[in-house]
């Protein structure tokens, strides 16, 4: 089926944003530091007529237009693994449309992007959808490698760490604060909230580990940056969502202080939801998850 009209869109209009002059060549630190002053923005409304559908062109510094590439995201607001995707194209300065998915009615451009999976977010790169959201961020690097800045290492050595900790935030933050959340016994709240606890612990001890640093990828916003980014507004939820206090400035404050430092940089600030639209939401998916449970 088609994608959805939110209630306040225009009737069909590419709303895009794009840099009125010309960009300057995008440097690694200028581009992914907390940034002083955003470029002039420009309101581009345009045709032609678009499917039912919210389709947004973020503000980004290189068009893709003039790499002769189309890149579209198809996403949700509070998915986690969408933001992530979304993150790199920002910090890498790629433009691309956006497309606002409803997942209790897929649209018929997901279901075929994404046939055997059939979830978000999804890459359409010129018509060619790549998935999951990890693989997405190897294709961006790989396959954007000489566009903005990258945000792997260069050392080999160094990749391979960042793709370790990527893979831990899966393994180890994200399946068990779903277990913290949606667990149906007492027991396995509180085994999630534990393991969720100890992986937010380590991340702590990585920001810790030698020379402080800003960013989990150093002095500038790297891969498990971005992994992470998506949880930032779950994890400030999480009180509110399970009486779990997972960012305790007193206990991580690195971690504490990444999570703000991150929301404000120019490539995520749009991106990060609002805690309290979230927490509405959650509550409003875990009811509904209960209730189907208890009548099964
Ligand atoms: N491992 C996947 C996880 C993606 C995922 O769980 N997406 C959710 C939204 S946050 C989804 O599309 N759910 C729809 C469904 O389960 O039917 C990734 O990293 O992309």
């Amino acid at each position: 089926m088609a994608l959805p009209v939110l209630a306040s869109a225009p009737l069909n209009p590419v709303i895009g944003f794009r840099k009125s002059a010309p960009s300057a060549p995008v440097t690694r630190s200028a581009h992914l530091r907390s940034l002083p002053t955003p470029a002039p923005l420009q309101l581009v409304v345009g045709s032609p007529p678009l499917p039912p559908a919210l389709r947004l062109v973020t503000a980004a510094g290189t068009s893709t237009a003039q790499l002769g590439d189309e890149l579209k995201v198809l996403g949700t607001w509070r998915s986690p693994f969408a933001l992530r995707v979304r993150a790199a194209l920002n910090f890498k300065g790629l433009q691309y449309e956006y497309f606002e998915e409803n997942l209790e009615n897929k649209s018929d451009l997901l279901l075929e992007s994404n046939p055997f999976i059939k979830k978000l977010p999804v890459l359409i790169h010129n018509g060619v959808p790549i998935c999951e959201s990890l693989v997405i961020l190897e294709y961006i690097e790989e396959k954007f490698s000489d566009v903005g800045p990258s945000l792997l290492p260069a050392d080999p050595y160094e990749r391979a760490m960042a793709r370790l900790w990527a893979t831990y935030s899966e393994d180890k933050l994200i399946a068990p604060w779903l277990k913290m959340f949606r667990g149906i016994t007492d027991k396995e709240r509180a085994e999630g909230a534990r393991e969720t606890l100890e992986a937010v612990n380590a991340l702590e001890g990585l920001l810790s580990r030698g020379q402080p640093k800003p960013f989990f990828g150093g002095d500038d916003v790297g891969y498990v940056d971005v992994v992470l980014a998506g949880m930032i507004a779950w994890m400030q939820g999480t009180k509110a969502l399970c009486d779990v206090e997972l960012l305790d400035a007193a206990k991580t404050p690195l971690l504490v202080e990444w999570t703000e430092r991150f929301a404000r940089l120019d490539g995520a600030r749009a991106l990060m939801p609002d805690v309290g639209r979230l927490v509405e939401f959650a509550k409003m998916k875990r009811a509904k998850m209960m209730a189907a449970t208890q009548t099964n």
